[in-house]
């Protein structure tokens, strides 16, 4: 690979004055439009009011001590020093460690949360909440080494919250999850001392090393923000993911709706936006409660209706279809509907100014945890001992509130989707329950059907055209014959732009739709939220020892993006895909631009470390042809054959989607949400709620990553 420079500072895909170049999404020009006529701001109109900062955008600004804050700038920039002599590489390098540390804190405190409703659960102390997915539970106690024969199911969930909360602080070993990557990528981790210990040490550390005075080396630094990002993706994240999937069930595919059409003008709307599904999925039983319903149909709805913001949204989409209202900017257009009654927000990614903008209409916010409070919202306390007495309280505001409503205006976009693939699906799609396997798909790869793979995930960012860079790098990459997978707001993105329907085979390439019709799988797929990025790593991992993709992450044909990055977890999240092998190409602006030294050792010298590096291309085409490289040079050193689009023909309609399609067209979309599309895997559950139609299957939660029993 040549020296990687990172891109000038303006984003080619940067939003100019024009309204249009707010956003790809009609829905969100319409919303635009409305705020601008009722003279309401919003971030995208903030933001033309508010220029990033130049010099802390680059990493040029320490603010660490308070000698400073020191800038360096100028021509002779990498030159110059702060006061106490620390400098540019070693600026850059602090600042971005801290992003690190900080979106680790984020995604494992989450974990952490979940663990411990886990530990109620168990100790039958939180009503409403049970394990919901018996295999997946036996899953996780299997890899961390917890007996479970003759156990009862809660004594087993008991020992694996305990052992999930000791990874947060023990004072000895690796955390355990280390041990689920493949061999040679743990050896790696052990011969560079970057195997993460505990959580929360690896967070102290990082801010410990990154105090003033400390490591003051950038290369030193940004090891160390390596193995604090391996705490939260085989770690914190990792965890969330796993103890969701065992509380609310393991996601199989099934069909919903996406974007503001899918406020009901005539229903209570109730929008659940941040990150934790615990008191969300109370909040959908409280919505299909018939004695609630009741409640609003004499406060003159015709229903409650439940929608999702961020991954919240996507937590209860992929297990329940809850339709999603919008990802990161949809929050604000949410509210200036006029047609939600209340919006209950948890965790991370939830804008300020919601406070104000709500008291602007009928809307109530409604903080819920203890740990984010926000200026002008109602604060109902999330208690996971009394969730359903809680969801049901704040579902009965909803109905209170209906009738001082005023003019609303929704606009009228709502695109179909499915989602809710799951590790444990995949592998069940490709070989059935017993003999859960990726081997279509690496015979696939092998062949040149399937060029390669990428992950398409993260933020939206007022500072580049919302959804653009994420619909065009998936739009681009299956018509170039890469299956994509998708999480977090990039996955609400991709799917307000249609492609998580199952249309969109139509727009794949011949392989690719070869391929995906006869295993029964979309080009795209929808994998859940942020902290299920660690599902990409599991998969990676089962495609890399599955066999004839060589033997570890930074083997295989794939990339992963994150074209509108944000906030610090996408940071976090790009780094530890990074150190588990992944080449990683981030949009919008590097913060560590300003030093060409940081800026090389997160690129080659990452990439001679770990295999794999961080990248900054503000450049949609660049990022795209890039892309392509990357996994064009990796098909090359595993030595299969080119990529050659014109080898395969086009193929028929696989009985298999003409059969979903059929169905689709046959039901309205009312009955449609949130039913499963695909045949169920054992194991998987599909909560529909009213009609009992709960699916939870007792076995499956077969979760092959083989790195750990090798
Ligand atoms: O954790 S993608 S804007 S909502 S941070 Fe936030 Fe970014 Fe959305 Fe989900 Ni992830
Ligand atoms: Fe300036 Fe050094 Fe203090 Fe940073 S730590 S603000 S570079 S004096």
């Amino acid at each position: 690979m040549d020296d990687v420079k990172n891109e000038g500072a303006e984003p080619a895909a940067a939003k100019g004055a024009e309204p249009a170049a707010r956003s790809i999404d009609p829905a969100a020009l319409e919303m635009l439009a409305h705020a601008d006529d009722c003279g309401i701001e919003t971030a995208f109109s903030r933001a033309d009011g508010m220029k990033p900062c130049p010099i802390g955008e680059k990493g040029a600004c320490c603010r660490i001590c308070s000698m400073g804050p020191c800038r360096l700038v100028g021509k002779d920039a990498e030159e110059k020093t702060g006061i106490c002599g620390a400098d540019l590489p070693t600026i850059a390098a602090r600042h971005f460690a801290r992003q690190v540390a900080g979106g680790v804190a984020a995604h494992s405190d989450h974990g952490r949360d979940m663990a411990m409703t886990l530990r109620a659960v168990a100790k039958g102390e939180a009503a409403g909440y049970k394990v919901k997915d018996e295999q997946k539970l036996a899953s996780v106690a299997g890899y961390m080494g917890i007996a479970t024969d003759g156990r009862e199911v809660n004594e087993i969930a008991l020992d694996v919250a305990d052992k999930a909360l000791e990874q947060f602080g023990q004072p000895h070993g690796e955390i355990i999850y280390t041990k689920r990557a493949t061999p040679r990528r743990q050896k790696l981790w052990r011969e560079l001392g970057i195997t993460p210990r505990a959580i929360d040490r690896e967070v102290t550390e990082v801010l410990h090393r990154t105090h003033e005075g400390v490591d003051l080396d950038a290369e030193n630094i940004l090891k160390s923000s390596l193995r604090c990002s391996l705490a939260d993706g085989w770690g914190g994240a990792m965890l969330s993911t796993d103890i969701s999937d065992i509380l609310f069930g393991t996601p199989s595919p099934l069909s919903s709706e996406v974007n503001l059409g899918v406020l009901k003008s005539d229903q209570v709307n109730v929008i659940v936006h941040g990150h934790e599904p615990t008191l969300s999925a109370m909040l959908v039983e409280a919505s299909r409660d018939p004695e609630l319903i009741a409640e609003a149909k004499a406060a003159g709805a015709e229903g409650i209706n439940l929608a999702g913001i961020c991954c919240t949204s996507n937590e209860i989409l992929m297990r329940y279809g809850i339709p999603a209202a919008g990802n990161f900017l949809h929050q604000e257009l949410a509210v200036l509907t006029g047609a939600v009654e209340t919006m209950v927000v948890d965790v991370q990614c939830i804008m300020q100014a919601l406070g104000p903008l709500a008291q602007r209409f009928h809307t109530q916010l409604v903080t819920t945890s203890p740990k984010a409070k926000i200026p002008g919202a109602v604060h109902v306390e999330f208690d996971e001992h009394r969730a359903p007495e809680t969801a049901r309280e704040i579902v009965r505001m909803a109905i209170a509130n209906y009738p001082n409503r005023g003019p609303i205006h929704i606009p009228d976009y709502h695109e179909p989707l499915v989602a809710g693939f799951s590790h444990e699906y995949l592998n069940y799609m490709q070989g059935g329950f017993h003999r859960g396997s990726f081997r279509p798909l690496n015979d696939a790869v092998i062949a040149g059907r399937i060029r390669g793979l990428a992950g398409v995930v993260g933020c939206n960012n007022v500072r580049v055209t919302q959804d653009e860079g994420i619909v065009e790098m998936i739009k681009r990459f299956i018509a170039e014959d890469v299956m994509v997978v998708v999480t977090g707001c990039a996955a609400t993105a991709g799917a307000k732009a249609g492609y998580l329907s199952p249309e969109i085979l139509d727009s794949a390439g011949p392989g690719l739709r070869e391929v995906m019709e006869a295993i029964g799988i979309p080009p795209v797929l929808h994998l859940g939220s942020c902290v299920d990025n660690s599902r990409i790593l599991t998969v990676l991992t089962q495609v890399a020892t599955e066999g004839g993709l060589g033997e570890d992450i930074d083997d295989l044909p794939a990339v992963g993006l994150c074209p509108e990055w944000m906030c610090e977890k996408a940071i976090a999240i790009g780094t530890y895909f990074a150190a588990s092998g992944a080449h990683v190409i981030f949009g919008v602006s590097s913060p560590v631009e300003a030093s060409s030294v940081a800026t090389h050792l997160m690129t080659r010298g990452w990439e001679e470390m770990v295999g794999g590096d961080l990248e900054f291309i503000p450049d949609w085409d660049k990022m795209f042809a890039r892309s392509l490289e990357l996994i064009d040079a990796k098909r090359a050193a595993l030595k299969l054959p080119a990529y050659d689009p014109s080898q395969y023909g086009d193929s028929g309609d696989s009985p298999y989607f003409a059969a979903i399609r059929e169905y689709l067209a046959a039901h309205d979309e009312v009955e449609t949400v949130g039913s499963p599309v695909y045949p169920l895997a054992e194991g998987h559950s599909h909560d529909r709620g009213e009609g009992g139609h709960d699916h939870a299957h007792g076995a499956g939660g077969h979760d092959h990553a083989h790195g750990e029993d090798a």
